[in-house]
């Protein structure tokens, strides 16, 4: 009946842990009991915790290029990553260039993501906003299973202005699309940038100088203004600091569905470090800012106001980086492996948040927000397999090496966590044990996504303009 049975371990949901059973059956999640007696293949988990799959709902992996070429991420190399560090499931992005349409790399993405071995759904960067992109295209993408739009509002040469957020707005809406928001102001940071390369500041550190909070707070007020002015549900990417997320408490206090997701670097990461020798590579957008704002960050993920932690992930090697001055060097770090150690050991080691509370984070929230609940994101009869047995006392020192990605270099290499992925697995098939990971090439599925409630918009705009 079952062709695995993890026995004796403590089964953490987002709901509660309790000590139990949990029976696999073909790639299901079949029982979970007191005991399960018998079973092809029995797993001792006592002394661990069974966790349920991570869920990434923000990965750049194989991004195409405008050249031609794509990120150094592959699917592959990614799906590696993601299963030393316990995450089963990602979101990665298909990029729109400016004078280009979305259908037909749609297609090719699929394909390359069809290559790796992690479960996949994707975002659709919006950058042109024609009618034909809108009319025609989007609405294809949606039938084909994409239901997040994801736009910038800063960044060379993807971001939008506000006539073309609004449409992206309106788009979503009249499609049931979720849209997510990279919240910085474009003009800000250009002048800011204009200001320090005419003075000869030129090292990484003035990557953080040239965007500083308040960019980012303002670009945040006016992607949840605008929401609200169409009636869209909005995920803001990437959250940095608290008065960002002051931005977004006040529109949840206001009953909008705008949900704020931050990142490990903005809980761990400090802009000091970018003035080290090797500072390009603890560059990335929104900027790591201090430790003190990592206090508040971590306050606000308790409260709720930020209920999702994702990576960002965005990989380049070394090479890639060093030696630009900051306006020009790439911006992204590799997080997709310490995702899930970093939280768990920073938050529930270190008593900042509960269990319960991580699988939300990590798992459970994300896979909700994405339409992939309850396939994804849970321990429940008849959710897919995914799951992590995980040490909560081992102490790991990271190294580029633990993180299985492709590139070399980590922004965490030698900090220490307690709490350490002992084995994964994808849908009841074993895929990484003792940091081996042994998944089969080829063996990620699709995740299409229909239309679901927690996106609905909630009919309510200012004096009725849409209802
Ligand atoms: N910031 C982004 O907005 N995208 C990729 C990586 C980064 O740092
Ligand atoms: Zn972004
Ligand atoms: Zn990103």
């Amino acid at each position: 009946m079952h062709d695995l049975v993890i026995r004796g371990g403590l089964v953490a949901t987002a709901f509660g842990a309790v000590r139990c059973d949990v029976g696999v059956a073909g790639g299901r999640i079949a029982t979970l009991a007191e005991h399960i007696p018998g079973g092809e293949n029995v797993l001792d988990a006592k002394g661990l915790l069974v966790l349920p799959g991570g869920v990434d709902s923000h990965c750049h992996i194989e991004e195409p290029r405008p050249d031609g070429g794509c990120s150094e991420e592959s699917f592959v190399s990614a799906s590696r990553a993601a299963f030393a560090g316990g995450t089963t499931s990602v979101v990665s992005f298909i990029p729109q260039w400016k004078g280009q349409g979305v259908w037909e790399r749609f297609e090719d993405y699929r394909a390359r993501a069809a290559t790796g071995m992690l479960d996949h759904a994707f975002h659709q960067i919006i950058s042109d906003p024609t009618d034909a992109v809108m009319e025609q295209e989007v609405p294809r993408l949606v039938a084909a299973g994409v239901r997040s739009l994801k736009v910038f509002l800063t960044y060379e040469p993807l971001h939008l202005n506000d006539a073309q957020y609004i449409r992206v707005l309106e788009t979503a809406r009249r499609l049931g699309c979720l849209v997510t928001v990279h919240c910085e102001n474009y003009a800000a940071i250009q002048w800011r940038t204009q200001r320090l390369l005419d003075a000869g500041k030129i090292g990484p550190k003035y990557h953080a100088w040239a965007r500083p909070s308040i960019v980012e707070r303002e670009a945040t007020h006016r992607a949840i203004a605008l929401a609200e002015l169409v009636d869209q549900p909005i995920q803001i990417f990437h959250v940095s600091c608290e008065e960002a997320a002051e931005e977004i408490a006040r529109a949840q206090h206001r009953g909008l569905k705008v949900w704020g997701e931050t990142c490990p670097q903005y809980l761990n990461l400090t802009a000091g470090q970018m003035a080290r020798p090797d500072g390009a590579l603890f560059i990335c957008s929104p900027a790591p800012r201090t430790a003190e704002e990592h206090a508040r960050n971590w306050e606000m993920i308790r409260r709720g106001t930020l209920d999702v932690v994702s990576s960002d992930h965005c990989a380049f090697s070394a090479a890639a980086k060093v030696g630009i001055d900051f306006s020009e060097i790439p911006n992204g770090i590799p997080g997709l492996a310490a995702r899930l150690p970093l939280l768990f050991s920073e938050g529930v080691s270190k008593g900042r948040i509960t269990l319960e509370h991580f699988c939300r984070l990590v798992a459970t929230n994300p896979a909700k927000l994405m339409g992939l609940y309850p396939k994804k994101g849970v321990i429940a009869p008849g959710s897919d397999a995914d799951l992590v047995l995980w040490d909560p006392t081992r102490e790991v020192r990271l190294s580029n090496a633990l993180m299985q990605h492709a590139v070399d270099n980590t922004p965490y290499e030698g900090m220490v966590v307690k709490g350490w992925p002992v084995a994964t697995y994808r849908r009841g098939v074993q895929v990484m044990r003792d940091d081996v990971v042994t998944a089969e090439e080829g063996t990620g599925q699709y995740l299409p996504r229909s239309a679901y409630d927690m996106i609905r918009p909630r009919g309510v705009t200012p004096d009725g303009f849409l209802a």
